[in-house]
């Protein structure tokens, strides 16, 4: 079963939420700058230990201060037109995130933002079609896959593509 949710994923009570980094895991704007406020300097410190983070893969750390136990931190890929392997990227990145949560054992509900739609600039209804697409193929595996969004725009893209699969 596929939520979703509008607001902040830094409130979720899950066991992991999901963040959107860069390469570099050294923190950002968008929602890498709200979980790493909230989660605390632990966070940056943990990630400071990973030497970063190709796009499309993906790193767990602990959450420290959020609510949620864990964060797996991953890379979609930069908006360039779409004809220089975007959606295969943006993909694996959400593929790489349930294959870290699958095989930790205690994840057994996670919260995604939408990856790449905001700084990264990908077009939010064909980023959100991909989500959904791997969302559906793991969820048999896990009790709550959420999609966490944060704006009214997405929330109704979303929506129409979950209306349409009913
Ligand atoms: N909770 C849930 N979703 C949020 C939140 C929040 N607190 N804040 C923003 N969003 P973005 P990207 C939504 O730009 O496009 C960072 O600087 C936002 O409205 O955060 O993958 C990183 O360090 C949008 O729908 O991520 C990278 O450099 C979605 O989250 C770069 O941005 C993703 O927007 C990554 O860019």
């Amino acid at each position: 079963m596929i939520e979703i949710v509008q607001g902040d994923i830094t409130k979720l009570q899950v066991d992991a939420i999901v963040n959107a980094a860069n390469e570099s895991l050294r923190g950002g704007g968008g929602v890498d700058g709200a979980i790493h406020r909230a989660a605390g300097p632990q966070l940056l410190a943990e990630c400071m230990q990973h030497p970063g983070c190709p796009t499309g893969t993906a790193v767990l750390t602990l959450g420290y201060r959020l609510p949620a136990r864990y964060v797996i931190h991953t890379v979609g890929p930069v908006w360039r037109g779409g004809s220089f392997g975007e959606a295969e990227l943006l993909r694996k990145a959400y593929s790489s995130v349930f294959t870290i949560a699958r095989g930790h054992g205690a994840i057994d509900a996670i919260a995604f933002p939408a990856i790449s739609t905001g700084v990264y600039g990908y077009p939010r209804s064909d980023a959100a079609a991909i989500a959904l697409d791997v969302m559906r193929e793991n969820d048999a595996n896990f009790r709550r896959i959420i999609a966490c969004v944060f704006d009214d725009g997405t929330a109704t893209v979303y929506r129409s593509i979950l209306a349409q699969e009913e």
